[in-house]
Protein backbone atom coordinates (compact mmCIF):
# COMPACT_ATOMS: atom_id res chain seq x y z
CA UNK A 1 0.00 0.00 0.00
CA UNK A 2 1.07 3.77 -0.68
CA UNK A 3 0.20 6.43 1.35
CA UNK A 4 -0.07 9.46 -1.07
CA UNK A 5 0.12 13.04 0.79
CA UNK A 6 -1.19 15.60 -2.03
CA UNK A 7 -3.26 18.62 -2.73
CA UNK A 8 -5.38 19.67 -5.98
CA UNK A 9 -2.07 21.36 -7.95
CA UNK A 10 -0.77 20.62 -10.71
CA UNK A 11 2.37 18.84 -9.24
CA UNK A 12 -0.33 17.18 -6.49
CA UNK A 13 -2.47 16.02 -9.74
CA UNK A 14 1.09 14.14 -11.25
CA UNK A 15 0.96 12.25 -8.40
CA UNK A 16 -2.23 10.91 -8.46
CA UNK A 17 -2.26 10.62 -11.78
CA UNK A 18 0.24 8.15 -12.05
CA UNK A 19 -1.02 6.21 -9.03
CA UNK A 20 -4.74 6.08 -10.52
CA UNK A 21 -2.73 4.99 -13.94
CA UNK A 22 -0.46 2.50 -13.12
CA UNK A 23 -3.18 0.56 -11.00
CA UNK A 24 -1.86 0.91 -7.47
CA UNK A 25 -3.52 0.81 -4.71
CA UNK A 26 -2.91 3.88 -3.13
CA UNK A 27 -4.38 5.97 0.11
CA UNK A 28 -4.81 9.56 -0.08
CA UNK A 29 -4.37 12.07 2.85
CA UNK A 30 -5.05 15.22 1.48
CA UNK A 31 -3.04 18.25 2.09
CA UNK A 32 -4.30 21.73 2.81
CA UNK A 33 -1.69 24.02 2.09
CA UNK A 34 -3.71 27.39 2.99
CA UNK A 35 -3.68 25.71 6.00
CA UNK A 36 0.24 24.81 6.46
CA UNK A 37 -0.35 20.78 6.91
CA UNK A 38 2.72 21.00 4.65
CA UNK A 39 4.86 22.59 7.42
CA UNK A 40 4.08 20.26 10.30
CA UNK A 41 6.95 18.69 11.65
CA UNK A 42 5.86 14.81 10.40
CA UNK A 43 5.31 16.21 7.09
CA UNK A 44 8.98 17.82 7.18
CA UNK A 45 10.00 14.78 7.99
CA UNK A 46 8.89 13.23 5.07
CA UNK A 47 9.72 15.83 2.58
CA UNK A 48 12.30 18.71 4.07
CA UNK A 49 11.12 21.31 1.54
CA UNK A 50 7.31 21.28 3.29
CA UNK A 51 5.96 20.78 0.00
CA UNK A 52 3.25 18.64 -1.90
CA UNK A 53 3.04 15.57 -3.00
CA UNK A 54 5.09 12.77 -1.48
CA UNK A 55 4.40 9.09 -1.27
CA UNK A 56 5.44 6.93 0.92
CA UNK A 57 5.52 3.30 -0.17
CA UNK A 58 5.82 0.47 2.43
CA UNK A 59 6.61 -2.07 0.11
CA UNK A 60 9.26 -0.58 -2.34
CA UNK A 61 12.04 -2.38 -3.85
CA UNK A 62 13.39 -5.14 -1.34
CA UNK A 63 10.82 -4.85 0.43
CA UNK A 64 12.06 -1.67 1.91
CA UNK A 65 9.68 1.36 2.99
CA UNK A 66 10.74 4.36 0.33
CA UNK A 67 9.57 8.00 0.60
CA UNK A 68 9.81 10.21 -2.04
CA UNK A 69 8.74 13.52 -3.12
CA UNK A 70 9.14 15.63 -6.36
CA UNK A 71 6.09 14.31 -8.57
CA UNK A 72 7.92 13.58 -11.49
CA UNK A 73 10.21 11.11 -9.18
CA UNK A 74 6.70 10.04 -8.33
CA UNK A 75 5.48 9.29 -11.71
CA UNK A 76 8.59 7.88 -12.60
CA UNK A 77 8.75 5.47 -9.34
CA UNK A 78 5.16 4.28 -10.22
CA UNK A 79 5.84 3.96 -13.71
CA UNK A 80 9.13 1.63 -12.86
CA UNK A 81 6.76 -0.68 -10.16
CA UNK A 82 4.27 -1.04 -12.68
CA UNK A 83 5.95 -1.40 -15.83
CA UNK A 84 3.65 0.84 -17.65
CA UNK A 85 4.16 4.13 -19.85
CA UNK A 86 7.79 3.60 -20.28
CA UNK A 87 8.67 2.88 -23.73
CA UNK A 88 10.92 -0.60 -23.84
CA UNK A 89 11.86 0.41 -27.72
CA UNK A 90 15.46 2.38 -27.36
CA UNK A 91 14.55 4.16 -30.24
CA UNK A 92 11.82 5.68 -28.82
CA UNK A 93 13.42 6.78 -25.40
CA UNK A 94 15.22 9.85 -26.39
CA UNK A 95 11.78 11.57 -27.70
CA UNK A 96 10.05 10.08 -24.68
CA UNK A 97 13.10 11.88 -22.18
CA UNK A 98 12.50 15.26 -24.18
CA UNK A 99 8.31 15.25 -23.77
CA UNK A 100 8.78 14.83 -19.98
CA UNK A 101 11.96 16.65 -19.49
CA UNK A 102 9.60 19.52 -21.67
CA UNK A 103 6.74 19.01 -18.98
CA UNK A 104 8.75 18.60 -16.21
CA UNK A 105 11.38 21.59 -16.43
CA UNK A 106 9.32 24.16 -18.95
CA UNK A 107 5.79 23.65 -18.25
CA UNK A 108 5.45 22.92 -14.51
CA UNK A 109 7.81 25.15 -13.09
CA UNK A 110 6.60 28.42 -15.83
CA UNK A 111 3.16 27.46 -15.01
CA UNK A 112 3.83 27.88 -10.81
CA UNK A 113 5.83 31.14 -11.95
CA UNK A 114 2.58 32.95 -13.48
CA UNK A 115 0.47 31.48 -10.43
CA UNK A 116 3.07 33.19 -7.91
CA UNK A 117 3.03 36.74 -10.00
CA UNK A 118 -0.92 37.09 -10.58
CA UNK A 119 -1.68 35.70 -7.25
CA UNK A 120 1.03 38.19 -5.25
CA UNK A 121 -0.47 41.34 -3.68
CA UNK A 122 0.68 43.75 -5.87
CA UNK A 123 1.41 41.55 -9.14
CA UNK A 124 3.86 43.24 -11.60
CA UNK A 125 1.83 42.49 -14.90
CA UNK A 126 4.62 43.02 -16.91
CA UNK A 127 6.76 39.98 -15.68
CA UNK A 128 3.75 38.07 -15.83
CA UNK A 129 2.92 38.86 -19.46
CA UNK A 130 6.30 37.97 -20.26
CA UNK A 131 5.94 34.35 -18.53
CA UNK A 132 2.61 34.14 -19.79
CA UNK A 133 3.55 34.54 -23.54
CA UNK A 134 6.87 32.39 -23.07
CA UNK A 135 4.45 29.84 -21.72
CA UNK A 136 2.01 30.20 -24.31
CA UNK A 137 4.70 29.72 -26.92
CA UNK A 138 5.81 26.24 -25.66
CA UNK A 139 2.05 25.37 -25.76
CA UNK A 140 2.19 26.44 -29.13
CA UNK A 141 4.57 24.22 -30.04
CA UNK A 142 2.83 21.55 -28.26
CA UNK A 143 0.14 21.76 -30.32
CA UNK A 144 2.39 21.76 -33.67
CA UNK A 145 3.55 18.10 -32.56
CA UNK A 146 0.05 17.02 -31.96
CA UNK A 147 -0.73 17.81 -35.49
CA UNK A 148 1.77 15.81 -36.38
CA UNK A 149 1.89 12.78 -33.96
CA UNK A 150 -1.01 11.56 -31.89
CA UNK A 151 0.89 11.73 -28.30
CA UNK A 152 3.51 13.53 -26.46
CA UNK A 153 6.35 11.52 -27.34
CA UNK A 154 4.87 9.82 -31.13
CA UNK A 155 2.75 7.13 -31.76
CA UNK A 156 2.65 5.74 -28.26
CA UNK A 157 0.89 6.99 -25.25
CA UNK A 158 3.48 7.52 -22.58
CA UNK A 159 4.11 9.15 -18.92
CA UNK A 160 4.99 12.36 -20.85
CA UNK A 161 1.23 12.59 -21.73
CA UNK A 162 0.47 12.37 -18.04
CA UNK A 163 3.23 14.93 -17.24
CA UNK A 164 2.29 17.16 -19.58
CA UNK A 165 -1.89 16.85 -19.06
CA UNK A 166 -1.41 17.45 -15.68
CA UNK A 167 0.08 21.34 -16.09
CA UNK A 168 -2.48 21.74 -19.10
CA UNK A 169 -5.59 20.55 -17.27
CA UNK A 170 -4.50 23.15 -14.44
CA UNK A 171 -3.86 26.00 -16.40
CA UNK A 172 -7.31 25.65 -18.22
CA UNK A 173 -8.82 25.79 -14.67
CA UNK A 174 -6.84 28.77 -13.51
CA UNK A 175 -5.72 30.69 -16.27
CA UNK A 176 -8.76 29.13 -19.41
CA UNK A 177 -7.08 31.82 -21.77
CA UNK A 178 -3.25 30.18 -21.55
CA UNK A 179 -4.41 27.17 -23.13
CA UNK A 180 -7.70 28.49 -25.89
CA UNK A 181 -7.30 28.12 -29.57
CA UNK A 182 -4.87 25.02 -30.09
CA UNK A 183 -6.82 22.56 -31.37
CA UNK A 184 -4.33 19.39 -31.44
CA UNK A 185 -3.66 20.23 -28.00
CA UNK A 186 -7.53 20.21 -27.47
CA UNK A 187 -8.19 17.13 -29.01
CA UNK A 188 -5.50 15.93 -27.25
CA UNK A 189 -6.54 17.09 -23.77
CA UNK A 190 -10.07 15.57 -24.43
CA UNK A 191 -9.04 12.47 -25.27
CA UNK A 192 -6.84 11.87 -21.78
CA UNK A 193 -9.91 14.14 -20.03
CA UNK A 194 -11.63 11.09 -20.96
CA UNK A 195 -9.65 8.57 -19.36
CA UNK A 196 -11.56 6.95 -15.87
CA UNK A 197 -8.19 6.74 -14.42
CA UNK A 198 -7.24 10.19 -14.87
CA UNK A 199 -11.54 11.29 -13.98
CA UNK A 200 -10.74 9.37 -10.74
CA UNK A 201 -7.23 11.05 -9.94
CA UNK A 202 -8.91 14.58 -10.50
CA UNK A 203 -11.48 13.98 -7.76
CA UNK A 204 -9.80 16.46 -5.06
N1 LIG B 1 9.35 20.32 -7.93
C1 LIG B 1 8.33 19.94 -6.99
C2 LIG B 1 7.49 21.16 -6.67
C3 LIG B 1 6.49 20.89 -5.58
C4 LIG B 1 5.66 22.12 -5.28
O1 LIG B 1 5.95 23.24 -5.75
N2 LIG B 1 4.58 21.92 -4.51
C5 LIG B 1 3.72 23.03 -4.15
C6 LIG B 1 2.29 22.76 -4.61
S1 LIG B 1 2.20 22.55 -6.35
C7 LIG B 1 3.68 23.20 -2.65
O2 LIG B 1 3.67 22.25 -1.91
N3 LIG B 1 3.68 24.47 -2.23
C8 LIG B 1 3.59 24.81 -0.85
C9 LIG B 1 4.85 25.48 -0.37
O3 LIG B 1 5.83 25.56 -1.10
O4 LIG B 1 4.82 25.93 0.77
C10 LIG B 1 7.47 18.81 -7.56
O5 LIG B 1 7.42 18.67 -8.78
O6 LIG B 1 6.86 18.06 -6.80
Amino acid sequence: MIDLYAAGTSNGMRARIALEECGLPYKFHPIDLAAGQNKTPEFLAMNPNGQIPVIVDHDGPGGKKVTLSQSMAIMVYCAEKSGKFIPTDPAKRPAFSQALMSAASDMAPGLGTIFGIIRSKDPHMPTAEMFQKRWREYLRVWDATFAKQKYAAGDEFTLADLALYAVVARAKGVVPQLVEGLPNVERWAAELAARPAIQRALKF
